[in-house]
């Protein structure tokens, strides 16, 4: 008989650089001026890309949209350590790791008025499309990185994810298959400390999310998430791992949404003032930026051009996708069954007599 202690655990956390883009030299990975360089413009991209999509949706142009502000660093810190035909399974607020691997946005316009055609970008980016169901895709990224594994592949996949994702059945289950099969997964778990309105505090009991990765027997750690630096060497170590054949690594990105939860939402409601201007100051982007204009690899006139030509980028994509034929009315039928049901055909038939006479995608 006994009563002894079999197992303990610890949870690290990672921070590289400061809020005021300091770093510490021991902790900083080795990454080229022009890898940094890159992470900075996709960065400056995607804030960019956010604004235009709150302008449109403001003038109606597309329907109710999430934005990214404020975690971008999570994304790009985990893409840019991955090889190119790597998978990505995104978060719906993603558009940095989209930019990263250079998937046309108009997909992003298309998907976010409704047009399942905005899920079809070609699969050479190894991007697959945004999921609002939270966490349905994780039980997709488990398997796709399975079928990696089984065909010696040697490709890892980065499933993004949020904080409130973890209360979900698919979580668990995904997460324990990816344990147990030692899946090549990298999950990435942005905890910007609310699931909507619902504060981390009511989302889970656990002193932190990194620790849920122990329960299914995986690597697991909690990272600055708006510094990208210490996003890159948790997701590069988490990679090299999964080649090894390691199995999965559980990553929290501790991070804050400096942006409403989507275009329906106030977050004025239920966050202070004073929180919110406390994260600003924490802004991955300034931070990143003060890192390189410290050491003269970037300045205000090199932003002012480089945000210039985005710009003629983005209002190429929303031209593309204003001006695109619209979807058939039957591709919303066509795709559900091999074949159309009764009621599908009736309510097609019913449709039809509208086609031609709606025009514009809102
Ligand atoms: C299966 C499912 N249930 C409920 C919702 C409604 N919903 C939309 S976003 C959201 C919160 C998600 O929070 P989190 O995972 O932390 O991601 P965040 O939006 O903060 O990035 C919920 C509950 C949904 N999209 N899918």
């Amino acid at each position: 008989m006994a009563r002894t202690k079999i197992a303990s655990f610890s949870i690290e956390y990672l921070q590289v650089m400061d809020e005021h883009g300091e770093i510490d030299e021991h902790l900083m990975p080795q990454i080229s001026q022009a890898m940094i360089l890159k992470m900075l413009r996709t960065m400056l991209y995607s804030r960019k890309f956010d604004e235009k999509m709150l302008s449109l949706q403001r003038q109606g142009r597309i329907g109710t949209i999430p934005q990214g502000k404020g975690q971008e660093a999570c994304s790009v810190g985990a893409v840019a350590c991955m090889n190119l035909d790597d998978i990505i399974f995104p978060s719906y607020r993603e558009w940095a790791a989209l930019i990263w691997r250079g998937v046309p946005l108009k997909y992003v316009f298309m998907n976010f008025s409704g047009d399942e055609r905005g899920n079809s970008a070609d699969f050479n980016y190894r991007v697959f499309p945004f999921n609002i169901p939270i966490a349905t895709h994780m039980p997709h990224a488990v398997g796709v990185a399975l079928g990696m594994k089984l065909k010696k592949k040697n490709r890892v996949v980065a499933c993004f994810l949020g904080d409130g994702t973890t209360s979900e059945g698919d979580f668990h289950e995904s997460m324990n298959f990816a344990g147990v099969f030692k899946v090549p997964c990298v999950f990435i778990c942005q905890n910007n400390q609310y699931a909507i309105s619902t504060p981390t505090k009511k989302q889970t009991a656990s002193e932190t999310f990194a620790q849920k990765g122990i329960a299914y027997g995986m690597p697991c750690l909690r990272v600055d998430g708006n510094d990208v630096f210490a996003v890159y060497v948790a997701v590069q170590e988490a990679i090299a791992r999964a080649r090894r054949g390691e199995g999965p690594t559980f990553i929290e990105a501790y991070t804050y949404r400096l942006c409403d939860h989507t275009t329906s939402d106030d977050a004025k409601r239920y966050r202070s003032d004073e929180e919110f201007r406390a994260w600003e100051k924490k802004d991955p982007l300034l931070r990143l930026k003060a890192f390189a204009e410290k050491r003269n690899l970037w300045t205000k006139s090199d932003e002012e051009k480089f945000l210039g030509e985005v710009e003629g980028k983005i209002d190429q994509q929303v031209e593309e996708f204003e001006t695109m034929p619209m979807p058939d009315f039957e591709d919303m039928f066509k795709y559900m069954f091999a074949e159309m049901t009764g009621p599908q055909k009736e309510q097609l038939n019913y449709i039809k007599q509208f086609k031609g006479k709606y025009h514009g995608h809102t």
